[in-house]
């Protein structure tokens, strides 16, 4: 019998102290009242913003006020600190060059792609992580996991041109990973899944120099150009960065999302639970917060198992309670439909219901402040990636060879924490919302009849105008979810079909948009479209690799058309975006062919010659372009504006 999984405690326990939360509390009633209606529109999150100013605990928004005014060059992109004989300024007119001699367009333009390249690594690596527990399923060395999708396995195997008819499922599962794994270190200088793109669409991205040739290679090729004394030309530099997002969006990204399919099941559409109420006070609470299924999937077995739901009784839980949170809780909320306490600036709060016995991590967009917050309570903070430990954390070695072995000591560990509860402290004054979500591209072209005929015709009448992909996370330059709601709302009431991934997409859940009755909010030809086949206005796709399935819904439409994406009457949106990630997600957007509406500027305003290339010289060659626009009903604005030229431009 193998030992039980111990945790080892990350550095030291973390305790904030009662001087600190008594400096941060507010008791001023009106001044709670102001910031509690700046800091968020999510009605569900107000409560708990005010008793963490109440209570003096740290949040984000508290963050940001103390990191006020920010430095007016790192917000222009004009700062480097790239090498030794810097950091460097550029402040005109006398400081025109770093000590290199780089100048404000270089350093704006080495910066965006560092950060381009640090998206694509970042979702690309979480798509490795999936293919290698493909692997190990096809040599037999991980048996936590199984195929769930068989069909589908078969599918994308034969699209990678495996020859399946010989070869049992193991080793179809080690076949397709193989050739998966080779797109990262290519020598065939072409990525698979670009095949899907329209054929127009490749071609331009061969005109242009930016076909992606291997997703570790254009990241290494990335790193390589902003070493100092490499890249010293920005419109190259530039459209490198595009090249980079390509090998995330049709590699990386896409892997993930395909072989997660795989694995976990094709998402279709099934019924949910979202916002802070999910947390169930007579239950043990768990929340998944992170992005790689892997391992919440796992948890979600765990938890079955009857000897964790008999401990949970043992120590006076009616049962344990599941929850997620960001692109975790996407993955398993489209997948097993099991409820969402929010988004990104929800994860703070949801340690404020009081009644949560642990927060399990696994990486990206996690704030490294969770033990702070948690240390007020009584829950566990459990690390899982070797690759994201936090100080003050409990940590698990996550490994798909042991996976439920961990899975349930750490299910265990938290169903222990129970009796450490205060029930004077459990706080869920909040009821959650219904939703409707799992709209992948099989399920959608499923609901339609088997081909997107339909919905292509809907859009050539004009009963939709078009359809608006709306991405990306929270930001304190915006208030919480604000973006997000405020834009899907204005778009669906002009009859633009909205679809939408990560934490906008549970924006837009909290907010009631992701339920069939939404189709009342929306203009009389969506209204219809939606009351028709009993689907909500703005449709969830996913997490934020899963906008990898945006990409595929516009190759199917461009493909069926005959047309380049460019042609399409479609647009991306990323109204509170922060991540490097989402930085990665609009450039691939925009080098696929689709106009992308920022709602946060991005570090480039030092340079004139960057912004006008990324807002027009890009049409010149991937015939789309970056526009910023922070009021998102200006935004619609422009989203609308460039769905009607590509109508009249299509004839329609
Ligand atoms: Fe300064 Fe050039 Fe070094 Fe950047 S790379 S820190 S601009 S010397
Ligand atoms: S979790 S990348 S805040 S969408 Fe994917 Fe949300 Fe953005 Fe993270």
């Amino acid at each position: 019998m193998a030992e039980e999984p111990e945790p080892t405690l990350i550095g030291e326990r973390i305790e904030v102290c009662e001087l600190d939360r008594a400096r941060l509390s507010l008791m001023n009633p009106a001044l709670v009242e102001e910031k509690r209606e700046a800091r968020t529109a999510d009605e569900s999150a107000k409560p708990f913003i005010e008793l963490t100013m109440k209570e003096g605990i740290e949040t984000v928004w508290d963050r940001f006020e103390m990191q006020q005014p920010e430095c007016k060059y790192c917000a222009a992109g004009i700062s480097c600190a790239r090498c030794a004989m810097g950091p460097c300024r550029i402040i005109p007119p006398h400081r025109v060059r770093g000590v290199c001699g780089a100048d404000a367009d270089l350093i704006v333009a080495r910066n965006l792609l560092d950060q381009i390249a640090t998206g694509a690594a970042a979702h690309s690596d979480h798509g490795r992580e999936i293919v290698l527990t493909l692997l190990g399923i096809g040599n037999g060395k991980v048996n936590d996991y199984v195929v769930t999708d068989r069909d589908k396995l078969h599918r994308i195997a034969a699209e990678f041109g495996v020859e399946t008819n010989a070869l049992n499922e193991r080793e179809v599962a080690r076949e397709l990973a193989l050739r998966m794994l080779e797109e990262y270190g290519t020598v065939k200088d072409a990525l698979q899944f670009t095949g899907r793109a329209p054929p127009a669409t490749r071609q331009i991205w061969e005109t242009a120099g930016i076909s992606p040739r291997g997703i570790d290679r254009e990241v290494v090729d990335a790193m390589h150009r902003v070493q100092m004394g490499v890249a010293a030309d920005y419109a190259s530099t530039l459209l490198h960065g595009l090249r980079t997002s390509l090998s995330d969006g049709w590699g990386g990204s896409m892997m993930a999302t395909e072989i997660s399919d795989v694995l976990f099941g094709t998402p279709s559409p099934n019924e949910s639970l979202v916002n802070l109420g999910v947390v169930k006070r007579e239950c043990v609470n768990i929340s998944l917060h992170g992005h790689n299924p892997m391992l919440s999937e796992m948890i979600v077995k765990a938890s079955a198992d009857p000897e964790m739901t008999a401990l949970a009784r043992k120590v006076g839980a009616e049962g344990i309670n599941l929850v997620g949170l960001c692109c975790t809780g996407n993955e398993l909320l489209m997948r097993k439909g099991i409820p969402n306490a929010g988004n990104h600036f929800n994860q703070e709060l949801a340690i404020t219901t009081g009644a949560l016995e642990a927060m399990v991590v696994d990486y990206q967009c996690i704030f490294p402040s969770l033990p702070r917050t948690a240390s007020c309570y009584h829950t566990h903070i459990i690390t899982t990636s070797p690759k994201a430990k936090i100080p003050g954390t409990y940590y698990f070695e996550f490994e798909p060879e042991t996976a439920f072995r961990t899975a349930k000591a750490i299910v265990k560990m938290a169903v222990e924490n129970f009796p450490n509860r205060n029930p004077d402290r459990v706080f869920i004054p909040v009821e959650p919302v219904k939703v409707v979500t799992g709209f992948s591209v099989e399920a959608m072209r499923a609901a339609l009849g088997g081909s997107f005929r339909p919905l292509i015709d809907q859009i050539a009448s004009g009963t939709i105008r078009g359809a608006v992909g709306i991405v990306g996370c929270n930001n304190p330059k915006v208030k919480h979810d604000f973006g997000h709601v405020t834009l899907s709302k204005e778009l669906i009431r002009r009859d633009i079909l909205c679809v939408e991934t990560g934490c906008a997409a549970i924006a837009s859940g909290k907010a009631g948009l992701l339920q069939p009755s939404a189709a009342s909010l929306a203009g009389p030809g969506l209204r219809g479209v939606c009351e028709s086949l009993g689907i909500p206005p703005v449709l969830h796709m996913g997490s934020c690799v899963d906008n990898a399935r945006i990409l595929h819904l516009a190759a199917e439409l461009g493909n069926a058309l005959n047309v380049p994406i460019h042609r399409l009457p479609i647009a991306g949106a990323a109204p509170e975006w922060y991540s490097q990630k989402a930085v990665s997600i609009g450039a691939y957007f925009v080098a696929s062919g689709v106009f992308t509406v920022l709602g946060v500027m991005p570090k480039i305003t030092g340079s004139p010659s960057v912004v006008s290339l990324l807002t027009e010289g890009l049409r010149g060659v991937v015939h789309a372009s970056f526009a910023v626009e922070p009021d998102p009903l200006r935004a619609a604005d422009l989203i609308a504006g460039q769905i009607e030229r590509k109508r009249a431009d299509l004839g329609i």
